[in-house]
């Protein structure tokens, strides 16, 4: 039976913005969503590209005062997709305007502004919140959890994860992702965050330890560009005046960390990979068995079973897309296509709005969607990662609250 419409609310209207629209417009056509999803208000700076962004991916109603729109009557979901320093603010508005929120990762920019919107969804235990881990919502890696879960890889040892861009180099202007006061972090915060979150949702267990961590900035003045009149502007610009700014994050991290069972991982990430231009790779090795993941190819996931007969040893990679197999087929494989019909980036968002809508209707996701509570784990990581470089010593996470 169909329950009442999801009023959704979006903040910010650029890349996540895209990705977001995408995914609350194409989840109720390929999934059956037991409430269809209204994409009733878009809120963002500049009202005339609001309401062009608003037309074009089919919100019904633009703004450029997110405060209003956060507490309209109308909305029971607000979804946060703004640049880190300010999810906070208005992740804590909407759960003090009674709504669900889901918000952009990391958290936030730092760990004092995600402690505070941990504590404010804490005093609202009705108010759902989630976070836009998305990767978990590649089938190959929901299905890393599930073989997981049911002890096929036996006692995890080691995990190795990095995540590999090289859009930054000396050309990339000074955005905001290079702005710690905005961004809070570079690297770590931005590639780094979804890996961490990663291996804690495929292995069950938490960090407890950070040691050895390097942050590195390359790149140490980026330009600033501005229009004519002044105002920065980020990208090239025909018109524009040129002029220096210092990056403040790091363009490279990389660390060792323990988990409460006792595995230990290596953890690096770069947004100055030369050659790599999204390789996002975990792998996870366990007494009985081992996987192998890597974005670049989403749709597979390796596997090594170290109980297979000896003869029979070696890596088998499982192409992730059969809605027909036993239990109900691979993780989301029911929605999409048939077999091998690959999906891409952009699926994974759908996949997460699907989820989403399941847990504001009383039901469960394909696998768990991470609140702000378990992304505070994570966030704990990134200030443990952030103290550990600076004093150059192991951190413990006990010692961060
Ligand atoms: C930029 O590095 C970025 O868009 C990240 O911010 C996203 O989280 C990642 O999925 C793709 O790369």
């Amino acid at each position: 039976m169909k329950q009442d419409a999801l009023n959704v609310a979006m903040i910010g209207s650029k890349f996540m913005g895209r990705a977001h629209a995408n995914a609350y417009s194409q989840a109720g056509r390929f999934f059956d969503l037991p409430r269809p999803v209204v994409m009733h208000t878009l809120a963002a700076r500049n009202l005339a590209q609001t309401r062009q962004f608003a037309q074009r991916w089919g919100w019904l109603h633009a703004s450029d005062h997110w405060q209003a729109v956060v507490r309209d009557p109308q909305i029971d979901l607000v979804d946060v997709g703004t640049p880190n320093h300010v999810h906070m603010e208005q992740a804590v508005a909407a759960l003090e305007a009674g709504k669900h929120v889901a918000c952009e990762k990391p958290l936030a920019g730092t760990l004092d502004d995600a402690r505070a919107m941990l504590l404010a969804a804490k005093r609202r235990p009705k108010q759902h919140t989630f976070v836009w881990y998305n990767y978990r919502r590649c089938p190959a890696l929901a299905l890393a959890y599930q073989l997981a879960r049911a002890g096929k890889l036996g006692r995890i040892y080691h995990v190795r994860a990095c995540y590999l861009q090289d859009w930054a180099g000396p050309d990339a202007p000074l955005v905001w992702r290079f702005q710690g006061k905005v961004a809070g972090s570079g690297s770590l915060g931005d590639l780094c965050a979804h890996s961490i979150d990663t291996a804690r949702f495929i292995t069950g267990d938490q960090i407890t330890e950070v040691e050895g961590a390097v942050l590195e900035t390359f790149i140490k003045q980026r330009a600033v560009l501005s229009d004519a009149a002044g105002g920065e502007i980020s990208g090239k610009g025909a018109d524009a005046k040129t002029r220096k700014g210092k990056s403040t994050v790091d363009d490279v991290v990389l660390f060792i960390a323990r988990f409460k069972g006792g595995a230990v991982a290596s953890f690096e990430a770069s947004r100055l990979a030369t050659g790599y231009k999204n390789n996002n790779r975990i792998e996870i090795h366990g007494d009985k068995g081992a996987i192998r993941f890597d974005f670049e190819r989403l749709s597979e996931l390796d596997w090594y079973d170290a109980t297979a007969d000896d003869r029979l040893a070696g890596w088998t990679t499982i192409n992730v897309s059969n809605p027909g197999v036993a239990n109900g087929g691979h993780p989301y494989a029911h929605a999409w296509w048939p077999t091998a019909h690959a999906i891409g980036y952009e699926h994974t968002f759908i996949n997460q709005v699907a989820d989403m809508v399941q847990v504001l209707s009383g039901s469960k996701p394909v696998v768990p969607l991470p609140d702000f509570a378990d992304a505070y784990e994570t966030q704990k990581v990134l200030h443990a990662v952030t103290e550990s470089a600076r004093h150059r010593c192991p951190v413990k996470l006990s010692q961060i609250k």
